[in-house]
């Protein structure tokens, strides 16, 4: 699977991996070499820069405890390529739904339409293909053989000219819980499609209209993203034909950087051949490197053992305060970090409910204060309270309990960092501290 540009990426990685001492020059040269790959892999060129320029400023910021440079440039690299790949994974409805494809001669909609019919049958939903390709006179023996392949229901009429009527007829005659439509294809989207399109699309009313777009046209996958997006109003794009060019990196991107969100990619030409398509997988694959998401948990981790110490040595402010209180019993905070500190569990349940209700009070009295306010909270007197409170649109009371709440843990910290905790000890201090949750 475009092979040339992920042995380009793997073997400028090798190189970082195998440097003794990374600096500058030796970070400059990876660089230079990834963004040459992914130009050869015709990503277009302003992509590329962006991926230079980001990789560049972040480098040789600080990494966190535990991380090696080498590490953090990994991460890095990871990172970047899945952000201009698409970032997210798309999520596949399993309702019932009527999909119509379409795209330029050749693209791959006939045989990505049995790939789809066999995706939806293999989750337990009933499918039928309808050949509504009136013009091209084997596309009706094509599907045919298709379904029988898949072994989903078939529908089309021989000789029929008129996609609207013949639509009409299918979906009276069809039951099933997926109905994917084939359309014919042109060599442009010229107006003739367009036309033919909209009348298959206002009588078939489908829930999908999926652009197949083949991945050998590189970064022009733009234009013609762009050009079907704005006649027919596509809601996703499958990009086809992944394994037979180097440019597959280049459509993917081009198509990404449109807003189209690619559903599937596929990459042979059986009906098996095609996978949700996944940017984070994508590009561990690209970079070939399966261990690279171990890398970015790690260095996860030690974001949070690096908040944990700030916590333990009492050396936070306000902002600080609510972001660890305002991230209570969610995944990666605060509970996070006191998960790092054996405590994890320790903390009930109603205690934590609490604290989300209470949080989002104080994300609006920090947002009422100054910079300074926040900082420094020991500035804090009455006329500052009462400017708050009126910007906040709450109580002086509360004000003054969020301050009281901050000082008590900010206390209860320093005895944290000084005594080895136990676990358990983390509970009793936040209840004998009379924090109030
Ligand atoms: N290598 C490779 N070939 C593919 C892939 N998808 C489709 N093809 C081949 O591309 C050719 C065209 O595929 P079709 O499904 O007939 O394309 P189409 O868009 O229906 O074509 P028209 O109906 O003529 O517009 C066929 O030979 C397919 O086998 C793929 O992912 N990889
Ligand atoms: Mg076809």
């Amino acid at each position: 699977m475009f092979e040339s540009l992920s042995e380009k990426i793997k073997g400028a990685l090798n190189k970082i991996a195998r440097a003794g001492h990374i600096d500058k020059p030796v970070v400059d040269q990876l660089i230079e070499e990834i963004k040459r790959a992914l130009l050869s892999g015709d990503v277009n060129v302003a992509l590329v820069e962006e991926f230079g320029k980001n990789i560049e400023k972040k480098a040789f910021e600080k990494i966190a405890p535990g991380m090696t440079r080498k590490e953090h440039i990994l991460k890095l690299i990871y990172e970047e390529l899945t952000n201009i790949m698409g970032a997210e994974k798309p999520v596949i409805s399993l309702k019932p739904k009527k999909i119509l494809l379409c795209g330029l001669f050749g693209s791959g909609k006939t045989t990505t339409a049995s790939r789809l019919a066999k995706y939806y049958k293999k989750q337990g939903l009933r499918c039928a293909v309808v050949c509504c390709d009136t013009v091209r006179p084997a596309a009706y023996e094509q599907l045919e053989q298709l379904a029988k392949k898949v072994d989903v229901q078939f529908y089309g009429e021989k000789g029929e000219k008129d996609p609207a009527a013949l639509i009409v007829r299918a979906l009276k005659k069809i039951k099933a819980d997926v109905i994917i439509v084939d359309s014919s294809g042109r060599d442009a989207l010229d107006k003739e499609l367009i036309n033919e399109i909209a009348s298959i699309n206002s009588v078939l009313k489908p829930d999908e209209r999926i652009l197949v777009i083949p991945a050998d046209i590189g970064q022009a996958a733009k234009e013609q993203a762009d050009a079907f997006h704005k006649a027919l109003d596509i809601s996703d794009v499958i990009v086809t034909k992944m394994d037979a060019t180097a440019k597959g990196g280049g459509a993917l991107t081009a198509c990404y950087a449109t807003g189209a969100k690619i559903k599937f990619v596929t990459l042979g030409e059986t009906p098996d051949d095609m996978e949700v398509y996944d940017p984070k997988k994508f590009v561990i694959r690209l970079v070939g490197m399966p261990d690279i998401e171990t890398i970015v948990e790690k260095a996860k981790a030690a974001g949070l053992e690096e908040k944990a110490k700030k916590i333990m040595k009492a050396d936070f402010d306000l902002n600080d305060f609510y972001e660890q209180m305002a991230g209570i019993g969610q995944v990666g905070s605060f509970s996070g970090i006191a998960g790092m500190l054996g405590l994890g569990n320790k903390i009930p349940k109603e205690m934590l409910d609490q604290q989300q209700e209470k949080s989002k009070k104080w994300k609006f009295m920090l947002d009422s204060m100054t910079q300074e306010e926040k900082q420094n909270p020991d500035v804090m007197e009455q006329s500052r309270i009462k400017r708050i409170a009126k910007g906040s649109g709450t109580s002086e009371t509360e004000i003054r309990e969020l301050l009281s709440n901050y000082h008590k843990t900010k206390k209860m910290s320093k005895q944290l960092g000084l005594s080895k905790m136990r676990q358990g000890d983390m509970a009793k201090l936040l209840r004998r501290g009379g924090i109030k949750f």
